[in-house]
C-alpha cells in the first residue's frame, strides 16, 4: 500500500513527463515486474497511464472517482489524514470514525465518504450527504487538552474551511457561531464535533465536516433550498473534491500546531475576520429561552458574547442562534 502511494506520488509529480522504469524501482526498490503489476493495478482502479519504451511511465489522468490514492497523492500534511479510510456508501462518518477511534487509530486519521445515508447534524439533525458531490469526512483527533475545550476545536476548524474556500475557490464564506459555514446567506457547510472523554481527560475528538460542492439545485432537497447551497451553486465552477480536502486538512494541520502550542488566541483573530453578523440583531435559543440580543464577539476561551435590550451582557458557551429571514442583503 504504501508503495503504491510512493508510486502514485512519483508520477504525480513529475507532471507530464515520463520516469523510467529504472528509476521507479531503483526509488522504491522493488524489480522492474513488480513495477509493471502495480501499474496493471493503477489501470484497474481507474488511472490512465502510458508506457513508452525507453522513456517509461507518467500518469495520463487520474481516476474520477475518489479514492484514498487520489486524495493522498497531493497531500501536503505531516501528521493529518497521513492515515486515511475512504468509503462509497456509509450511515455515517462519524460512526466509522467513532469505531477506529475505539480500535486505536492515530492521532490525525481522516475517514471520508462518497455518500452518506445517515449523515447526522447536532442534536440528531440529518445531514444530507448526497453521494459524489460533497465532501463527507471525519477527522480523529487526541489532543492533550480538558475536555471542556474541545469546541474550540469547533471553531479552528471552521476557519481552514473558511481558508480552503479562499484560497480555493475564491469565495468569502462567513462562520455563523459556532459550527455553520454561510456562503451569500444559505448554509455551505456544518461541522459536527464529537468527543469521547473521562473527567479530565480526552480520549478523542472527532470533527465531523459536510461540505456542498458540485450540487446543482435539483440535488438539493425541497425541505433545504431555502437555506442550503453549494460551491457550484454560487461559484458556477466544478470543484474537485480532492483539492479541497488536501487544503482543510493542510490548513486544519497547521492551524491545530499553532492552538495546541499558544491556545486559543492563534484562533480567535482568525476566526473573527470570518465571523458571521457580528454586531447584528440575533435571536439566541438555548435549551429552555429565546430571546433577541446583539451579536458582540467571542471571548478569550470561544465562548459567544451577546448583549440583550437593556445592555446586559451573556456568555454562552452552547446555544443556537438565528436571524429573521427575508432581509438578506
Ligand atoms: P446542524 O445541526 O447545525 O445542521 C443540521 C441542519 O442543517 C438540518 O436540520 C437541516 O436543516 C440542514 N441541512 C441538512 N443537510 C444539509 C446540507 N447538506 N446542507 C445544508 N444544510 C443542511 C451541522 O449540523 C453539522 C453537519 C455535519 C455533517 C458531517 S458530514 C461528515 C460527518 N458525518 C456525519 O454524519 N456528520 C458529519
Amino acid at each position: 500500500e504504501s508503495t503504491r502511494k510512493k508510486l502514485i506520488t512519483l508520477l504525480a509529480d513529475a507532471k507530464d513527463s515520463f520516469i523510467s522504469g529504472q528509476r521507479l524501482s531503483d526509488e522504491l526498490s522493488i524489480s522492474r515486474a513488480a513495477i509493471w503489476k502495480h501499474m496493471k493495478a493503477l489501470e484497474q482502479e481507474g488511472y490512465e497511464i502510458e508506457a513508452v519504451s525507453r522513456k517509461g511511465y507518467r500518469i495520463v489522468s487520474f481516476p474520477e472517482e475518489m479514492s484514498v490514492n487520489t486524495i493522498q497523492w497531493d497531500l501536503r500534511t505531516v501528521w493529518l489524514g497521513q492515515k486515511m479510510y475512504y468509503r462509497n456508501q456509509v450511515d455515517s462518518t462519524q460512526s466509522i470514525a467513532h469505531q477506529l477511534a475505539r480500535d486505536g487509530a492515530v492521532h490525525g486519521t481522516v475517514v471520508v465518504a462518497d455518500e452518506q445515508v445517515k449523515g447526522r447534524g447536532r442534536l440528531h439533525r440529518p445531514w444530507h450527504s448526497q453521494k459524489g458531490k460533497g465532501i463527507w469526512m471525519s477527522i480523529i483527533l487526541r489532543p492533550n487538552i480538558e475536555p471542556q475545550r474541545a469546541p474550540q476545536l469547533t471553531l479552528a476548524s471552521a476557519v481552514a474551511i473558511t481558508r480552503m474556500l479562499k484560497s480555493v475557490c475564491h469565495v468569502d464564506a462567513k462562520i455563523k457561531w459556532p459550527n455553520d459555514i454561510f456562503l451569500h446567506n444559505r448554509k455551505l457547510a456544518g461541522i459536527l464535533t464529537e468527543m469521547q472523554a473521562e473527567q479530565d481527560l480526552i480520549e478523542y475528538v472527532i470533527i465531523g465536516m459536510g461540505i456542498n460542492v458540485n450540487q446543482n439545485q435539483t440535488d438539493i432537497p425541497d425541505s433545504l433550498t431555502e437555506i442550503a447551497t453549494s460551491l457550484k451553486l454560487e461559484t458556477g465552477e466544478t470543484f474537485k473534491r480532492e483539492t479541497l480536502i488536501q487544503s482543510i486538512l493542510k490548513e486544519l494541520e497547521v492551524i491545530y500546531d499553532q492552538y495546541i502550542q499558544q491556545g486559543f488566541s492563534a484562533v480567535k483573530s482568525h476566526w473573527e475576520e470570518a465571523a458571521y453578523r457580528m454586531g447584528e440583531t440575533i435571536t439566541v435559543k438555548t435549551r429552555n429561552q429565546k430571546w433577541d440580543a446583539l451579536l458582540v464577539g467571542i471571548q478569550d476561551d470561544g465562548a459567544l458574547i451577546v448583549e440583550d435590550q437593556t445592555q446586559n451582557r451573556r456568555v454562552l458557551y452552547s446555544a443556537e442562534i438565528d436571524w429573521k429571514r427575508g432581509k438578506e442583503e
